[in-house]
């Protein structure tokens, strides 16, 4: 740190380091590695967004900030590497909001099933107000959030039978994420919800441990979800986002200028993810059909039927992260909605 100051007023006081300081050197550019790490492959949205990323800052500082990139959940699961952010011994990862729950309650108001219907609805709520004031809870845990990036709206494959209606859900053991708004809602649809992190899903699918999981269709491809799995139900029950991290330790040691670097790519590298995100929902269910998976719709009478059953636990939640924040979000969607 004692380093960086000495740097930053060198710098603002126009003095030069050596006789080779180049023009990154006098906008407060450092060398630096950036570790970055998620949890799913670097064939998903999320891995292509995260190599944009990569591509955009290298260029932005001239080579200057190298970002390092680790996919898979090779650093660990979601809740994992965001303890690392706030131990300082990773810089940057890009999680589930729902597994962040215990830490930021009100990141729930996001796992509400059936809360969202369109993609511009999901991005006029995390772009606006509401999704920043989420961000702004993030500091005094030891994390910057530069912004949203999409998981996607998810659906659930099973081993034992498609899901037609809401009774379909009877008995089936379905992994969760973890967080509480998905166990009770799934409890209220007569499942056995099992919360564990996403990387010991398909060993589990595999030994029968549980009999399904749910998770936007690009993952259900990426992750071979169907090599393992009988049933795919185009449920769309919830849009679960992801969050763009970066650990605090790590951000106040950089520069206002490496900050705007960052920034501006995880916006700029967030737009082009969010579109391929898009796009391959529906690539992801073209080539899902071709493995044998069987694959059903389902009615939007059944999803209401399901959203019924449902709301008791989305209006006791509701009161638990705040009735105001939660009016907020309504009327904020009403205001996309017209
Ligand atoms: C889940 C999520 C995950 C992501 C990923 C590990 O089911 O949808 O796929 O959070 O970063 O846990």
């Amino acid at each position: 740190i004692a380093m960086g100051l000495l740097f930053l007023t060198a710098c603002s006081s126009g003095t030069t380091q050596g006789g080779d300081a180049g023009k990154n050197e006098s906008k407060g550019i450092q060398s630096r590695v950036i570790k970055a790490g998620i949890g799913l492959n670097e064939d998903h949205p999320q891995g292509q967004g995260l190599l944009k990323f990569k591509e955009i800052v290298e260029q932005k500082s001239g080579g200057k900030l190298k970002v390092q990139t680790y996919f898979s959940a090779t650093l660990g699961d979601d809740l994992k590497m965001t303890e690392a952010l706030q131990g300082g011994t990773q810089e940057i990862t890009i999680p589930s909001t729902s597994p962040l729950v215990g830490m930021i309650k009100e990141f729930g108001i996001f796992d509400f099933p059936f809360l969202f219907n369109t993609p511009e609805e999901t991005d006029a709520i995390l772009d606006g107000p509401i999704g920043k004031k989420l961000l702004e809870k993030l500091p005094e845990h030891g994390l910057i959030g530069l912004g949203y990036w999409e998981n996607g709206f998810r659906n659930v494959t099973n081993s034992k039978h498609a899901i037609k209606t809401a009774g379909d859900f009877k008995g089936l053991k379905l992994r969760t994420m973890q967080n509480e708004v998905h166990i009770d809602a799934f409890k209220a649809l007569g499942a056995n919800p099992t919360p564990m992190p996403f990387s010991e899903v398909f060993t589990a699918l595999e030994s029968n441990t549980i009999d399904g999981q749910e998770n936007p269709l690009a993952t259900i491809k990426s992750n071979k979800f169907y090599e393992v799995q009988k049933y795919l139900s185009l449920t769309k029950h919830v849009y679960t986002p992801f969050v763009f991290l970066v650990s605090k330790k790590f951000w106040d040691q950089l520069s206002p200028e490496e900050q705007k670097i960052l920034q501006e790519a995880a916006i700029e590298a967030g737009k082009y993810q969010r579109q391929l995100s898009r796009e391959e929902d529906q690539k992801a269910l073209e080539e899902l059909k071709k493995t044998g998976i069987n694959i059903n719709e389902v009615s939007d009478q059944e999803r209401e039927k399901m959203a019924e059953i449902i709301k008791p636990v989305v209006e006791k939640y509701a009161k638990e992260f705040g009735e105001d924040l939660v009016n907020e979000l309504y009327s904020e969607l009403d205001k996309v909605r017209q």
